[in-house]
């Protein structure tokens, strides 16, 4: 298994399947299609994803903070690019749960 999560962490990591994934995942968050993706948008995708992970919904604190941290030019939205980080983030997240 270890060995098939190198493979799979290396996979995604190609630029071509990673970009493939990052414009998937920030289609999918931007609900407005605003072209970024804004706090309201944020929290509805953070907790999709604790929720598939099974770990605790996210209070507007932790998404405070998020947004914070991936808010990089600190406009008060996410970029795709400063998505990137988040979605790599979530992917590697989601590899290590792999059993
Ligand atoms: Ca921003």
């Amino acid at each position: 298994m270890e060995e098939q999560k190198k493979e799979l962490r290396k996979k995604i990591l190609d630029e071509n399947i990673f970009g493939a994934i990052v414009d998937n995942t920030f289609r999918n968050a931007d609900i407005n299609n605003s072209g970024y993706i804004e706090k309201k948008e944020l929290y509805i995708l953070l907790n999709k994803i604790r929720q598939n992970l099974d770990i605790p919904l996210a209070r507007e604190e932790d998404v405070n903070n998020e947004l914070i941290r991936l808010d990089t030019n600190k406009d008060g939205k996410i970029s795709k690019e400063e998505f990137r980080v988040l979605v790599k983030e979530i992917t590697m997240f989601s590899i290590d749960q792999l059993e």
